[in-house]
């Protein structure tokens, strides 16, 4: 019962990948050079994933399942005693579903234009502004858990804490959200992300994988 994990280190794969340690599935990566589209296998990721982006996940039976947010909900499905998601059906189901969906849509998204080449700045400044007003929100909404949902980290926190690994990048500081800052240093201790942090650091050096 194995997964396989297209993935390329640093991109939102990181989530999927957090999600499989944390769930103590047995899983290989593959990574995917983005630019040339080939597998560090030689495949042709195109010929797997006709959009060309990360992350897809093989199933043990062949089956292939895309998208961060579903991949992140099938994975917890396997494993409903960890609690990664709350068991279908229940109304905290849709409270766990509708932070995927803002997080996919409202955040990821918005580094978009950090990442398409060329972009002007005054789109990248309307990216900045709505990404700085959407962490504010998050700031605000942070209870007093240790976790989005409380105690327990779950699939909403593996999706923040890769989209949050970003913000360097584009020159944010988390430091203005204090709230947030404190919750990514707790998400960052967690030994699933440590171990996918450390694992991925290895692949972009260029190590095994
Ligand atoms: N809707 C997709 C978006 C995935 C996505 O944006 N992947 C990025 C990396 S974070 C990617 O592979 N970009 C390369 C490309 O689009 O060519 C999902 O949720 O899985």
């Amino acid at each position: 019962m194995t997964y396989k994990l297209y993935m390329t280190p640093g991109a939102c794969s990181l989530a999927p990948h957090i999600a499989l340690r944390a769930l103590n599935l047995d899983f290989l990566l593959e990574v995917v050079d983005l630019r040339s589209k080939r597998t560090r296998a030689g495949e042709d990721y195109l010929a797997i994933q006709p959009l060309g982006y990360v992350p897809m996940l093989e199933l043990p039976n062949g089956e292939r399942l895309g998208e961060v947010s579903v991949i992140l909900q099938y994975l917890a499905d396997q494993r409903p005693e960890l609690a990664f998601m709350p068991p279908l059906g229940t109304f905290e189901r849709y409270r766990a579903m509708e932070m995927l969906s803002f997080i996919a849509t409202e955040l990821h998204k918005s580094f978009g234009p950090f990442f398409a080449n060329p972009m002007p700045e005054e789109g990248k400044q309307w990216a900045r502004e709505r990404i700085e007003r959407r962490l504010a929100y998050l700031d605000q909404r942070l209870g007093g858990g240790s976790y989005l949902f409380g105690e327990n980290l779950t699939a909403p926190d593996a999706y923040l804490f890769t989209v949050l690994t970003w913000l360097p990048w584009i020159r944010m500081q988390l430091s203005t959200w204090p709230k947030l800052a404190a919750y990514e240093e707790r998400v960052r201790a967690n030994s699933a992300v440590k171990a996918a942090l450390e694992a991925e650091a290895e692949l972009m050096r260029g190590g095994p994988n």
